[in-house]
């Protein structure tokens, strides 16, 4: 990622997270409330724990936006931790040495990350490993992402998400974009669009409260308005398809990635999967190249096709249960129970929503290759000039 580039700070329970942004042109309007309006959707969702209603997500912009608009500095923003001001935390996650005796984590949590953190990093307290492995950093990449967002907004790029699985619970939804209930998805407490499912994706969650135990499941993020070529089929490492599904397998707690239904594909012969070219007499007025399917999932070869990207992302269920699981003591190796101090039953509703940023950021890196500029009026000069030369064409000289 070298067009649209960022970096993260901050643990989980430490005074807050501070996110650094570069690439943007200057002249992008950009503002906290924007920003604020994808952290709060990230707060949200059935099956959050109380640190949700600790928190009150807000980024501050401490640098690259002047008068409203960007200048095509870096951005800086920070957000707060609320829950850092808790007496407890300040002394547990002080910066300065401490008087106070503090007392270590060490009771090694299955499927998190702390065996490999502690033994790679050669410390002894989980503590060290838990607050940055936490998916508290994920408010800072949600407020990239919306930064990302409004870049894609300038060109005519919209990215949505929902929820199509929790636990064993599976929604419906439709093929094309306008035949999801967006408006819906934001409503419900789960993120679906289904309201057959709703019901029981919260019997699943608070059955697993009830146990206990913690919840995954399947989010969907999808992008339209993209123009052809993003990406590029020439190395691994441009390919489109690559980019997006790091992004996602990036997620806390994200094992799976499909682009598309591709699992689905992979059982069918290539005469029921590839996507037709329709003839220019059927395609509608305002787009060029129109295909009667979406099995690609937006991308061939690497390449944005024109079609809306759908990418799916498969969560593994929290690490953190309040049912301990076995594990053993970092300190004596001897058989324990894993730490539980609190924690969410199911983020699947949360994850869309980081989906939906990293597929952001990706989309804004990709556009920003292609058509570059440093004034947001240069970029999306750019993009519509390269967007009238897509189409049937003479043979070139
Ligand atoms: C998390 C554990 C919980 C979550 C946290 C991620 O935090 P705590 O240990 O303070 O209860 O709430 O997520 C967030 C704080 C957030 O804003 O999403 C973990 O271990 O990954």
């Amino acid at each position: 990622m070298t067009n649209f580039r960022f970096l993260t700070a901050g643990e989980s329970h430490g005074k807050g997270l501070t996110t650094v942004i570069e690439g943007v042109p200057a002249g992008m309007e950009l503002s906290e409330d924007w920003i604020a309006a994808d952290l709060v959707r990230r707060q949200g969702g059935y099956g959050r724990g109380k640190r949700q209603q600790i928190e009150k997500d807000r980024a501050e912009i401490t640098s690259g936006v002047r008068h409203g608009r960007t200048i095509g500095s870096p951005i800086a923003l920070w957000l707060e931790n609320k829950d850092h001001n808790n007496a407890n935390w300040r002394v547990r996650m002080a910066v300065e040495p401490v008087d106070e005796e503090v007392d270590r984590v060490t009771l090694l949590r299955p499927g998190h990350a702390d065996l490999a953190g502690t033994q790679k990093y050669g410390l002894d307290d989980v503590r060290q490993i838990l607050e940055r492995s936490s998916a508290r950093e994920t408010a800072a990449r949600v407020a990239a992402g919306s930064v990302a967002r409004a870049l894609l907004a300038e060109i005519g790029i919209e990215v949505r998400s929902q929820t199509i699985a929790i636990g064993d619970v599976v929604a419906k939804t439709a093929d094309d974009w306008d035949g999801v209930e967006w408006d819906a998805i934001e409503r419900s407490p789960v993120r679906v669009g289904d309201p057959d499912a709703e019901p029981h994706m919260i019997a699943a969650i608070d059955a697993a409260k009830e146990a206990l135990d913690s919840l995954g499941g399947i989010f969907e993020v999808r992008a339209r308005g993209l123009p052809i070529g993003l990406g590029a089929h020439v190395q691994w490492d441009r390919r489109l398809d690559a980019r997006i599904a790091a992004a996602i397998l990036g997620i806390n707690a994200v094992k799976g990635v499909e682009i598309g239904p591709a699992f689905e594909n992979a059982h069918k012969p290539g005469s029921e999967v590839h996507d037709a070219l329709l003839p220019a007499s059927e395609w509608e007025d305002d787009r060029k190249w129109e295909r009667p399917t979406n099995r690609a999932g937006g991308i061939e070869a690497g390449m944005s096709n024109g079609q809306d990207i759908v990418v799916r992302g498969a969560l593994k269920p929290i690490s953190t249960l309040p049912r301990r699981l076995p594990t053993a003591d970092l300190l004596t190796g001897e058989a324990a129970e894993a730490f539980y101090e609190r924690a969410d039953q199911c983020v699947v509703p949360a994850a869309g929503v980081i989906g939906e940023a990293v597929l952001c950021i990706v989309l804004a890196d990709a556009a920003l290759e292609k058509f570059g500029g440093d004034h947001i009026d240069e970029f999306k000069r750019n993009a519509a000039a390269y967007v009238e030369t897509v189409g049937p064409r003479e043979p070139r000289a």
